[in-house]
């Protein structure tokens, strides 16, 4: 006897035959995307080893070069999903263009190999963000338009969180069959929850209504706590999980944040929304901005309704 838990592949089979039509090239592209990021997963795991094996100069000890784990991650994920013949366009935040490939793929997709590296070193949590696109000539889609966007988070465990517009599902990479199991079924955000989640380094170049937020909440006869890992990815997981707002404002000396639309912002945006979240971008629905160009970036807070209307309520 064993406990049935359904796997990943399962789960996009079983929603591929929801659609009549589907040739099931969605749940080809999303089975690739699996593999890609479980051998990202493995890299990850490993990656603290490099050094005590003395493998950090240029070459490691087969004369290979070593390369940097985002670098690694962005080629695994092009090498992948070029060969999966599904998705025709590519574009990543670690490559200046995007990559046309010459196949009739039916998608494009968009990722961010590996957000938050600058907390590898401190073997801190870390994640590949990605975003689904149907086949178009035009690669500046607005976020409104993709067809699935999700992530994949490196952590204690690995976990695969993703939609496809009928809400969001969640899934753990069980290391002892190496398969991803469906462990957080339809996810909702708690309404409601005193959690913040802001760079407040950045306080003396915060416009007003920033500051103003962050003094109301340290104030406010509601219990806030603080949280900011700096991998937006796990910021954004623990805001999906546990309620709360993450946010990464325009400020007086950067009118568009840093974090970058197509491959950041709008795949979390998408999650949250579809988890029954907000996300806002000075004033403007993240998903409704058309991008004028592939690493255009914007200011964003998402999280529970309640708290980002709470931070919208300083907007004057
Ligand atoms: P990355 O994609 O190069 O890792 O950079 C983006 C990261 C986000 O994950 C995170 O939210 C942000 O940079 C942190 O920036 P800061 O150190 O200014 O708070
Ligand atoms: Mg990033």
């Amino acid at each position: 006897m064993y406990n049935k838990i359904v796997t990943l592949t399962e789960y996009l089979l079983k929603e591929e035959q929801k659609f009549e039509k589907a040739t099931g090239s969605f749940t080809l592209l999303m089975t690739t995307l699996e593999n890609a990021v479980k051998i990202i997963a493995s890299h990850v795991k490993q990656s603290g080893l490099v050094d005590i094996l003395g493998k950090t100069g240029s070459t490691n000890a087969s004369g290979d070069e070593v390369k940097k784990l985002d670098i690694l991650s962005n080629e695994i994920l092009v090498d992948c999903l070029s060969q999966s013949g599904q998705a025709q366009t590519l574009a990543s935040e670690e490559l200046a263009d995007a990559i046309s490939l010459e196949n009739n793929g039916h998608y494009m997709v968009y990722f961010d190999p590996l957000d938050g590296s600058s907390n590898i070193e401190v073997n801190v949590n870390i994640g590949t963000i990605f975003s689904i696109y149907l086949n178009d000539k035009n690669i500046l889609q607005p976020g409104r338009k993709q067809v699935a966007a999700g992530y994949i988070i490196y952590g204690p465990s690995v976990m695969f969180v993703y939609s496809c517009g009928q809400g969001v599902n969640g899934f753990t990479l069980d290391p002892s069959v190496g398969t991803f199991l469906l462990s957080h079924p339809n996810i909702i955000i708690p309404e409601e929850k005193g959690i913040y989640s802001f760079n407040e380094s950045y306080e003396p170049i915060f416009h007003k209504h920033t500051l103003k937020y962050l003094k109301d909440v340290k104030n406010s006869e509601k219990k806030y706590t603080s949280r900011y890992i700096g991998s937006m990815v796990v910021d954004v997981h623990r805001t999906l999980l546990k309620g709360g707002i993450f946010g990464y404002p325009s400020d007086k000396e950067r009118p568009d944040g840093i974090l970058r639309l197509m491959y950041e912002v709008n795949p979390l945006a998408y999650i949250i929304q579809q988890a029954g979240g907000l996300a806002f971008s000075e004033k403007k629905n993240p998903l409704d901005i058309t991008p004028k160009q592939l690493h255009q970036r914007v200011s964003i807070v998402m999280g529970s309704k309640k708290e980002v209307n709470h931070y919208q309520s300083f907007l004057s």
